[in-house]
């Protein structure tokens, strides 16, 4: 019978993940990600999984691409569905700063939180054209006073603290989060390079070494993003809002929230 024949076929496999799993668990301590094993592992990525490098990063392109859109005036909504905080439900988190702050200040004006893009969209100049303007996976809320500071900058380590940044540094050209943030914008900028590719009539996004990349379609660096993945793995909350995007509004994942460890084999 089909049902027992799945099954039965399926039992060595799980147990061949959970002995993966342990095996595995040792380098865990040595810094880099070490290799996870999700449920999706047999269904959404299993055309990904035991890839690297050019390989992996087309395979994962294919699978993530194949999405719902939203407008940027539904943004505004489903920032509150996706971020909302877990100890308060009339309240958001903002982004950078770690802040609760009420869902009804939406708006433009200081006090109120805002549709921060992660990978700025002057990078590429998307600006808020639904697809990458609108993509759920690196948008979220902010104060409307740090994500101006933060504005088109780049990401690297250094700076001085920014004004109810809640530990965010800035200098003239680049942006520093504070460090429960950092392996979040790491996993989105990186997904982002991952998603657009040049398809569609938008630019192919990619990340660099560089702090001064204006509007072409880079985001550096590369290597402190790297680092920012090792140093602040995927949090419940982090984990929590890539599933809402994808059971509710887009049907595509974060590969990186899924597998941190996919950093490092594609970069
Ligand atoms: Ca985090
Ligand atoms: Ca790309």
């Amino acid at each position: 019978m089909p049902v027992t024949h799945m099954h039965r076929w399926k039992a060595p496999a799980l147990a061949v993940s959970a002995l993966l799993v342990g095996l595995t668990l040792p380098a865990a301590a040595a810094g880099p990600a070490s290799a996870t094993t999700t449920s999706y592992d047999t269904t959404y990525y299993k055309n990904a999984v035991g890839k690297t490098g050019a390989s992996l990063k087309s395979s994962l392109h294919t699978i993530i691409s194949s999405q719902s859109k939203i407008s940027y005036s539904a943004v505004w909504d489903a920032l509150k569905v996706t971020d909302q905080d877990p100890n308060n439900s009339n309240n958001v988190i903002l982004l950078y700063s770690g802040v609760s702050r009420a869902k009804s200040l939406s708006g433009g004006s200081t006090g109120d939180w805002n549709r921060e893009h992660v990978w700025a969209k002057s990078h590429g100049d998307f600006g808020e054209v639904t697809g990458p303007g609108t993509d759920l996976h690196h948008l979220r809320p902010a104060d409307v006073s740090v994500n101006s500071v933060r504005g088109n900058k780049d990401f690297d380590d250094g700076g001085s603290a920014v004004s109810g940044g809640g530990g965010s540094l800035t200098d003239s050209d680049s942006f520093e989060p504070r460090d429960a943030d950092k392996g979040d914008v790491a996993r989105m900028i990186l997904y982002m390079a991952v998603r657009y590719d040049g398809g569609d009539g938008f630019a192919d996004l990619e990340p660099n070494e560089k702090v001064d990349n204006g509007s072409n379609p880079y985001i550096g660096k590369l290597s402190v993003l790297k680092q920012w993945n090792d140093e602040d793995p995927p949090s419940a909350f982090e984990e929590k809002r890539n599933q809402v995007i994808y059971d509710t509004y887009q049907h595509n994942r974060n590969p990186f929230i899924d597998h941190p460890e996919w950093v490092d084999a594609i970069w």
